[in-house]
Parts: structure tokens; sequence; C-alpha cells
């Protein structure tokens, strides 16, 4: 198991973070310690379609490894075969750059009743970045592997574990063939350590958990990483088939050794038991306006703008709602359009004066809307027919609108002279 202690170097971990981000994120409520963890700390973070590198999120669990980029080597294993410099990674390789917003899979924890332990997220731990690196196809390629088949790609993390466990993650090989990049820059620029340095995986769409940073061995096999799958000591399949999976209070899920659906909200509508935490759920924030000052309309109008993802899918709609959720008119989407990025979304408010509860909910282009809450615990299998996003163990994957609404005051107009 891996173990729950704090350790003395996170401090001093989060307080440089927090001081190279200069005041884009602020921490957030870990009760036992475990994460070393920021978020954005303003909602206009949402209004953007790129989040500056000093607004996105950072969540990890262990120390941030002491690496060397010209010492850095990542091994190819199983189906695969041979080793991989940095060096190597940016020379011989396509240079491309993918749009990816990220999502920690624990985002919206914090809006679980009762609580559910760990890292009190509310909607901060979401970012769109642009990251440049090498096509996983291509690397794959270069060392023996030619085909997007069943198979899977399992990334390990080079952080050093306080306990046994390895930081290991698998995706489908289909989705590293079509999009995934071993990234070296972030926003065009050197990617900095807290997000991975010198190389990270980056799965466009997917949450966090699957964008493993410091990747030190990447391991081709027929399943996924299940305990002793992995040529190395350690607790292998902690990550994977324990943590950051959904599930009921009090439930241990069976190991897969791999599984049809990859869409987590496919597996959550009976595909898989016990989903895993794959691509991210359609989603929506507000960015402007927030509450912290009042909104002055000029010749009567403001507008309400934010972001809206859908993990693999495209986001198919916006709706806006001004009367905490009594009516919804819908919302124009705009600006870039990219695969596995949020969308922008707009709407043209002509408020009066008064105090107004603001929510925003989604729908993808698959048909599947944000539910309005999170549901009491025993409610598993109700949950979603109910309108609300089942509450589980881990609080993982939750894309409830409400919890994300805003509360707006508005002030008379000016006029425009
Ligand atoms: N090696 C390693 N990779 C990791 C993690 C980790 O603890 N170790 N945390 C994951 C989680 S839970 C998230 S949400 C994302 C966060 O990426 P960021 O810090 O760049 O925003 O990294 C993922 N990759
Ligand atoms: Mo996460």
């Amino acid at each position: 198991m891996a173990t729950e202690r704090s350790r003395p170097t996170r401090r001093d971990e989060i307080e440089e973070i927090l001081e190279r981000k200069a005041g884009g994120v602020a921490e957030t409520r870990d009760e036992a310690d475990k994460y070393t963890v920021v978020g954005a700390a303003r909602r206009a973070t949402f209004a953007n379609w790129l989040t500056p590198v000093e607004e996105h999120f950072v969540c990890h669990r262990n120390d941030i490894p002491d690496a060397d980029d010209d010492e850095w080597t990542i091994a190819l294993t199983g189906d695969a075969a041979g080793t991989l410099s940095t060096a190597a990674l940016r020379e011989e390789y396509p240079r491309v750059a993918v749009a990816h917003t990220m999502e920690c899979a624990g985002n919206g924890r914090g809006q679980h009743r009762p609580e559910t332990g760990s890292v009190q997220w509310g909607f901060e731990a979401a970012a769109t970045a642009v990251w440049t690196g090498a096509p996983v196809s291509s690397v794959l390629r270069a060392h023996g592997v030619d085909a997007a088949d069943g198979r899977w790609l399992t990334a390990v993390g080079g952080d050093p574990s306080d306990g046994d466990d390895v930081f290991a993650r698998s995706i489908p090989l289909s989705k590293a063939f079509d999009d995934c990049v071993l990234a070296y820059e972030m926003n065009g620029d050197p990617l900095p350590r807290e997000h991975g340095f010198p190389v990270r995986l980056v799965v466009p769409g997917w949450y966090g958990v699957n964008n493993v940073k410091w990747v030190e061995e990447l391991r081709v096999m027929d399943s996924m990483v299940t305990e002793g799958s992995l040529d190395r000591p350690g607790e292998h399949a902690y990550w994977q088939q324990v943590a950051y999976r959904l599930h009921p209070h009090g439930v241990e899920p069976d190991a897969n050794e791999s599984v049809d659906a990859a869409d987590t909200w496919e597996q959550l509508t009976g595909a898989v038991d016990h989903p895993y935490t794959f691509d991210a759920n359609v989603k929506s924030v507000i960015g402007t306006p927030d509450s912290e000052s009042p909104v002055t309309p000029r010749d009567g109008a403001t507008e309400v703008r934010g972001v809206a993802w859908a993990g693999d899918d495209g986001v198919e709609r916006v709706e806006v709602s001004t009367d905490g959720g009594e009516t919804w008119a819908d919302a124009d989407l705009f600006g870039p359009d990219y695969p596995g990025a949020w969308r922008l979304f707009r709407y043209d408010w002509r408020p009066k004066p008064g105090r107004y509860e603001l929510l925003s909910r989604a729908t993808d282009d698959r048909g599947r809307r944000q539910p309005a809450r999170i549901s009491d615990p025993d409610a598993w299998d109700d949950a979603l027919g109910d309108d609300a996003f089942p509450w589980n163990e881990g609080g993982y994957a939750a894309n409830a609108f409400e919890p994300n609404g805003v509360t707006v005051e508005v002030a008379d107009s000016e006029e425009e002279a």
C-alpha cells in the first residue's frame, strides 16, 4: 500500500512553487498533507483559452526528482526495446505540439458530502496548456512497436516514492498512438520541474493522473499494469488498480488486465465495474464575472464567459442560467477548437441591478450533460438517473454544475456618453 505519511520537504516544495508562480495559484486544503497541490488562484483563469504556466495547477504525491537533462533516460520495455536519451528525443523525432485540457481526477472532490479524504479541490485543478515534444507513436515505432492494437502502454514516473509504490499508469496503446506526446516544453518554454522535467507523457483530454511526469520507463504489454507486471521492486498496481477508481464506500475494486471501454462516462454507465479515471467527463466553469467585485453593465449589457471541456469528446452545447437553474439559455461557443482541449463560451447578459446566481452546464457531442449535483453516498446505482453524479469514496471525476455556480452583484448600468 502507498503510505499516508506527510514528508518534511513538501512544505518547502509548495513554498517554492507558490513563489515561482507569483500569485497565479493558491494552495488547496489537503488535511492528510499527502500531496503537493496548488490550484488556480482566481476564477478568471477560466475566462481564457490558454492557461499561463503561472496559473496552471500542480498535483503530485512524491518528491520532485532531482533530474539532470543530460543524464536522464527512458527505458523502453516489454514489447518495446531500447533506451532513449532526452537529446535523442529532441533531435531524432518529429517535434509536435498538442493542446491539452488537464483536469485532476480529484477536481470537485471537495464538493462531496460527506467529505472524502485527501485534497479538497473545488474547480481550481483544471488548465489548458500547449505541450511540445515527440509523438509517442514515432518513438514506439522506432523501438519495435508498430501497431496500435489492443495492447496497453504503461508509463512509469521517476519520482522516488516514500512508500513501496511505483508511480505507474496505463493507457490503451490506441490512445497512445492517436495523439499522445512525450513533452519537453510547456507553452513554448522548457518544462518546469514541477510539471515533469525533463520529460512527461501528455494524454490529451485525459485526467491528470494519466499524464505521468518525470517518465523513466515506457512499457508495452498485453495488459494494463497489475501487481508484479514491472521488472522492478516495489508495488506496481496501486495508482492504476486501487487509487483513482470510482466506487462506493467500503468497496475494494478488482484489478483488471484490460477493459473494453476507455471513455470514463461509458464505464460509469455500466461498461466497467468501478471505472478507471481515463478521459475527462463533460464539464464547464464560468470564468467571469466572479463574486469578488460587482458587475457594472455598459449600456445595459455584460458578458458571462467561461470554458467547457469533454475529454476525448467534443463540446456540443453550453447553457447558462442567471437564476440559479430555473431557466437556461444557450451560450455561444467560440475561439480555438482542438480535440482534447476546452472551448470558450460566452453569453450576452442584460441584467437589472440585483443579486444573481449564475450557473453553466455543458453537453458533449454524445448527448451527455453535466448532472446538477453530487449524490448522497448511498445512491451509487440511482444517482445518474436522478441528475446527480455518484458520490464515490475517492471523490473522483465529479462534474456536477451546481457546486461551481457564482453569486454576482450587478450595479447600475453605465451609459455610453
Ligand atoms: N510521476 C508522477 N506523475 C504524475 C503525478 C505524480 O504524483 N507522479 N501526479 C499526477 C496527477 S494526480 C496529476 S493531476 C497531474 C498534475 O500535473 P501538473 O502538476 O503538471 O498539473 O500529474 C500526474 N502525473
Ligand atoms: Mo490528480
